[in-house]
């Protein structure tokens, strides 16, 4: 049913997880700046020390080997191993971690699959302007050649940035996330397009320098979920789709993958509403020029994150203002029949994955594809017995197996998001996606598996050696 190598996996990631805030001079990042301001974080809550696996670590390897997961997918946070993000100073008691943590992981024979940023830029960076200084990229890239150097003798998997749509829209458009700006219809794009060329340098790096002898492989983290038009027979309605799809997943996959620049429905879309509104200037989906790396086939291998679908028409947007939402003209539409069981984002729509497999694998040249989230949450009254969980999970990886099977998807591994419950950016702790339960209010913060985490358990034990036993 799966390849005798398929790697699976469970998925963490630093600032949701580590705590130790300022232990052993960890600099500050943005997410500690934006927690302990009044009014970001749901209940006031903020990731000091979350599961404190900054302490902790060997519970979590514990959680790791019960699950019995051939990968594990965690996130350096670069404020721990360069305090002021620049390597000018290297903070050692980080580096030590690291590396007791990807030396535990490899005598149990567990691959780390390391992603290098996972939303926590350095508080003195942002400073600088963050995300929004073209500069940030030579510092990127200096931060990811630190890490090669320093752990990729061990590390053969690596991420240089997850979600950089997410950081883009909910960082700097929406500002519920860190650094929480809301600069509509312009920022957003300024970051992403920084987080291209950053991920670019950071892969020529990799590529000419430490590949050679390391002999890993390369790439970033996309989030999409899949769109499907309101009305499939609507014309407007699947052009609609195509946009969303286009303004999620194209906006990044398209230049690393496709052309080398953003979709061409991108461009369209916002220089049209960009000339409705008299917006003077260039426009605000910026170019790439001779001056930056080239971004056309900066990934070793397609990596997604999945959680949900969407079914979308036309609409949507913000009236006379800029904003990502008034360029996209798509609005989403809740499909009764898409059941809502945790957060109100997340509709449980397994064969949705497989469609934007099959999607990708067209689009995208067949790229090896890596499934480097995919969870689902629980909210309020807690349920050890997680038998919705143990569902979704179960008919999730059928999806997949199809998409393998009957798709002809060269699919080569599947992350279940997460390991533990934890710090759930804006939703604090409400929200809970982990195999195994944290005991928040206990000193100890004692893991606890859940049914789910049984139950995915049992699957890795059936397909890992390729047959089902
Ligand atoms: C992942 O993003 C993150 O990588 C991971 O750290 C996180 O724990 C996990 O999600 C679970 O949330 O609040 O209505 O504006 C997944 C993509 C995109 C899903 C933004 C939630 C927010 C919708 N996320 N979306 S809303």
């Amino acid at each position: 049913m799966f390849p005798r190598d398929f790697a699976w996996g469970a998925g963490t990631a630093a600032y949701q997880i580590e705590g130790g805030w300022q232990a052993d001079g960890k600099g500050p990042s943005i997410w500690d700046a934006f927690c302990h301001e009044n009014g970001r974080v749901f209940g006031e809550q903020n990731g000091d020390v979350a599961c404190n696996s900054y302490e902790l670590w060997e519970k979590d390897l514990e959680c790791i080997q019960r699950l019995g997961v051939t990968h594990y997918r965690l996130s350096l946070s670069w404020a721990r191993l360069l305090p002021d993000g620049t390597t000018r100073h290297v903070n050692q008691t980080g580096v030590q971690y690291y590396n007791k943590v990807i030396d535990d992981l490899l005598a149990c024979d567990v691959s780390p699959m390391v992603t290098l940023y996972h939303f926590d830029l350095p508080q003195t960076l942002q400073d600088q302007g963050g995300w929004k200084s073209p500069g940030i990229a030579t510092l990127f890239d200096s931060y990811a050649k630190f890490c090669f150097q320093t752990f990729g003798d061990r590390v053969k998997l690596w991420i240089t940035i997850n979600e950089p749509h997410v950081c883009a829209k909910l960082g700097h458009e929406d500002g519920i996330h860190a650094p929480g700006l809301k600069e509509k219809g312009t920022a957003a794009y300024l970051v992403g397009h920084n987080m291209l060329r950053a991920h670019a340098m950071a892969w020529h790096s990799y590529n000419s320098v430490y590949r050679p002898q390391q002999k890993g492989a390369v790439s970033l983290a996309l989030n999409s979920d899949w769109f499907e038009p309101s009305d499939q027979h609507c014309n407007e309605d699947i052009a609609a789709a195509e946009r969303d799809l286009a303004f999620t997943l194209g906006w990044f996959a398209w230049p690393v993958f496709v052309t080398g620049d953003y979709p061409e429905v991108m461009r369209t879309a916002i220089d049209a509403r960009s000339a409705k509104l008299r917006y003077n200037g260039a426009s605000r989906l910026p170019s790439f020029s001779s001056d930056d790396p080239a971004i056309l086939g900066t990934a070793d291998f397609f990596a997604l994150n999945y959680y949900t679908s969407r079914k979308v028409k036309p609409g949507g947007g913000c009236g006379e203002t800029l904003c990502i939402k008034s360029d996209r003209d798509a609005e989403e539409v809740l499909d009764s029949s898409w059941p809502i069981c945790g957060v109100s984002w997340l509709a449980v729509v397994p064969y949705g994955l497989r469609k934007l497999l099959k999607y990708i694998k067209d689009t995208f040249n067949n790229p090896e594809v890596y499934i480097t989230e995919n969870g689902f949450s629980q909210v309020g009254q807690l349920q050890m017995e997680d038998v919705q969980r143990c569902e979704f999970y179960k008919d999730t990886i059928m999806e997949v197996a199809k998409a393998i099977h009957q798709d002809g998807v060269n699919v080569r591994g599947y992350f279940a998001w997460s390991l533990m419950d934890n710090f759930e950016w804006a939703d604090g702790f409400s929200v809970r996606f982990g195999l195994f339960h944290v005991d928040f209010s206990d000193a100890k913060l004692r893991r606890t598996i859940y049914r789910s985490g049984r139950e995915y358990s049992k699957i890795i034990a059936k397909y890992k050696s390729g047959q089902p036993k």
